[in-house]
């Protein structure tokens, strides 16, 4: 069995439904006792010119393998995706794999710890809240200092 932390984010649509639609579906398809962070809104980082995000962050456990468990979250988007009808823009929703217990691991289908959490805010505040391993608490206090300038703010009502 691995522990995995996902991140989560959303920017069109009813975000937070659409996050908690994607955090159902992990519950029912991977692990039904699985922790979810805190909904954070979050200034877009990249593509600037567009609509802020929700993100959150997910812990499981599971004994599938990375890449049974990358179809799940690429299914996800894809079923959420359907909501999005009328034009192009921002996805409904994203399902990345962060860390995938301690596998190291950079292929075009997956890499993994993911290539930038370390750069954003928004995935390492999350994941923050709900890490319990004390090594990798420290790794993402430290990475998220030198972000901080990056707008984050917690949604207290959900
Ligand atoms: N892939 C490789 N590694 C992974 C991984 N660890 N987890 C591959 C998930 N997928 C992984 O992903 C493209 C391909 O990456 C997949 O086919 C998979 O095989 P994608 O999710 O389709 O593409 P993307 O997410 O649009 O691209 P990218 O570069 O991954 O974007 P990011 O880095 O995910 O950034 N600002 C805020 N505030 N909040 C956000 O959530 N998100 C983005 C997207 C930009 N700015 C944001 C946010
Ligand atoms: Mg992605």
């Amino acid at each position: 069995m691995k522990t995995v932390y996902l991140s989560l984010g959303s920017n069109m649509g009813n975000r937070l439904a659409l996050l908690k639609r994607a955090i159902q579906i992990l519950k029912e398809q991977v692990d039904e006792a699985l922790c979810v962070s805190p909904f954070y809104e979050t200034d877009p980082v990249g593509y600037v010119e567009q609509d802020c995000f929700v993100n959150c962050a997910v812990r499981l456990v599971t004994a599938l393998g990375p890449l049974e468990l990358l179809a799940i979250c690429q299914s996800i988007e894809e079923a959420l995706d359907r909501v999005r009808v009328i034009r192009w823009g921002p996805r409904t929703i994203d399902c990345d794999i962060i860390f995938f217990g301690d596998l190291k691991l950079s292929t075009e289908q997956l890499t993994v710890p993911h290539p930038r959490y370390k750069e954003r805010a928004f995935v390492l505040a999350p994941l923050l809240d709900i890490c319990i391993e004390i090594e990798l608490k420290n790794t993402l206090e430290l990475a998220l200092k030198a972000v901080e300038n990056q707008n984050i703010r917690m949604l207290t009502h959900e």
